[in-house]
């Protein structure tokens, strides 16, 4: 369903690879391409605004990475912000500590809840050895019931189910009992779909929710129906809590955009993808597998992992004979704050997070001027400086402060806990545990 924006990904990327340097031009240009890309994908537009400003931030701050070409670090960046778009890690089920874990699934009308019902039951099965009921409790569609029987049949799952006639807030209730009592691992409730989001589906979902203290709600969300499935989804969120998205018809023809922007815009991770009507054809949604499957350069990012590992592990070989020689200096520090840096401005990472709009830690300010404080300090001194600030006396310290804009009192701070953590890194590269107590003591 990625087909047509991995090729024009692909296209861009193949293009800035074959260069021996980047631009900011080249870099504009790749940009606007992407932003193209991903639009005709029908991603959200502000998903996409948010995505195109953070992989820009990213390749223009970005350090070329030893062995790395600059086309090859964007495709590396794209690559990550992509997997961080539709959640980073993989989560998974979250199970009860108490079984029996209970999985409620809501969605709109045909969105496919009761064949994720029954997949998600195998799936359970399978993965994790879990026995597993189905409760029917929608009892609005005379075949539902029906067809959650069938299902579940082949799933190899009970079904709990009391005909139309009953109240499905009470059907629940009951399911919850049964499941209990017959020592169940997980219940998964399938509810009735509505066209639209409406008063009464909300209200019945709330009651039933109530009813079973889910451990899970589980929203499904039709790919195919893509902007609007998002739109689905973000009112869901406001009017009922759910926890994942199950990504259903992923095997269709859309574009891919309801995939790439339901994270960021209602905050909560696709869990499961449904890519056919098979009852096996239902997976954990890796947002990282996803990502190198959209780029389709699997080759190359496997090479990028490589040269960076290899170029990360030569590093921390020269770090660790510095510090065994007890030649750690704040050259070296600069360096390594130079890295953490590397990963971009932090205060935009925070502004990225879905799912932080209008929360308090969004607005948290995160000290950059401390770090830009203690590099202009260091880069106030000369080499000699650097490589034996317990030898900077007052005279250069005032001077040293000018340089950097600082007081006396804040390049001293920085001396002593250098010569602190020097001291920490000796004992470590002796092998020795620190003694940390007697080394807190010290610096205060
Ligand atoms: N191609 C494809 N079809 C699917 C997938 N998941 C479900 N379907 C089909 O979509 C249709 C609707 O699926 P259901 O599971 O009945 O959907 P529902 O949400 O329970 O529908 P209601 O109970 O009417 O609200 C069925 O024909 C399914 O076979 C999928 O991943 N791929
Ligand atoms: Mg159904």
């Amino acid at each position: 369903m990625f087909d047509a924006l991995s090729e024009k990904l692909q296209a861009t990327l193949t293009d800035l690879r074959s260069r021996g340097t980047l631009t900011g031009e080249d870099v504009d240009r790749a940009m606007r391409e992407i932003r193209l890309a991903l639009l005709e994908a029908d991603v959200n537009f502000k998903v996409v605004k948010a995505f195109t400003k953070t992989v820009k931030e990213r390749c223009l701050g970005a350090d070329v990475v030893g062995g790395l070409n600059p086309g090859q670090q964007v495709v590396k960046i794209v690559d990550e912000e992509l997997a961080s778009l539709m959640g980073g890690e993989a989560a998974g089920i979250a199970f009860a500590s108490r079984p029996p874990t209970v999985v409620l699934l809501a969605g709109l009308q045909g969105s496919g809840k009761t064949t994720a019902a029954a997949k998600l039951a195998r799936h359970l099965r399978e993965e994790h050895g879990s026995s597993v009921a189905l409760a029917a409790c929608d009892v609005y569609r005379p075949a539902a019931v029906e067809q959650l029987v069938t299902m579940g049949e082949r799933a190899g799952a009970d079904v709990y189910e009391r005909g139309t006639d009953e109240d499905p807030v009470k059907i629940a209730a009951w399911a919850l009992d049964e499941a209990k009592r017959q020592g169940k691992d997980v219940l998964i409730v399938d509810t009735a779909g509505r066209l639209h989001v409406d008063a009464d589906l909300m209200d019945e979902l709330v009651r039933i929710r109530k009813a079973t203290r889910p451990t899970q709600v589980l929203l499904v969300v039709d790919a195919m129906t893509g902007q609007d499935a998002v739109n689905v989804a973000e009112q869901f969120a406001q009017a009922v809590q759910f926890d994942g998205v199950v990504m259903t018809k992923l095997d269709g023809d859309a574009r891919g955009g309801a995939a790439l922007s339901v994270k960021a815009v209602t905050g909560k991770p696709i869990l499961f993808a449904s890519t056919g009507e098979r009852i096996e054809q239902f997976e954990r949604f890796h947002p990282d597998r996803m990502a190198q499957r959209i780029l389709g350069m699997g080759d190359v990012l496997s090479l990028i992992e490589k040269t960076q590992k290899a170029y990360d592990e030569d590093e921390a070989r020269d770090l660790e004979r510095k510090l065994r020689r007890n030649e750690f200096t704040l050259e070296d520090f600069l360096a390594q704050l130079a890295q953490v840096r590397r990963m971009g401005p932090l205060q935009s990472l925070l502004g990225m997070m879905p799912g932080l709009a209008g929360h308090q830690l969004k607005n948290m300010k995160v000290d950059e001027r401390e770090l830009d404080r203690v590099e202009a300090i260091i880069r106030s001194m000369t080499p000699d400086e650097r490589r034996r600030p317990e030898l900077i006396k007052g005279s250069r310290r005032l001077r040293i402060a000018r340089g950097s804009g600082t007081s006396v009192q804040q390049v001293g701070q920085l001396i002593k806990q250098f010569d602190q953590m020097r001291k920490l890194m000796r004992q470590i590269g002796r092998g020795k545990m620190p003694d940390i107590g007697a080394l807190m003591r010290q610096a205060r």
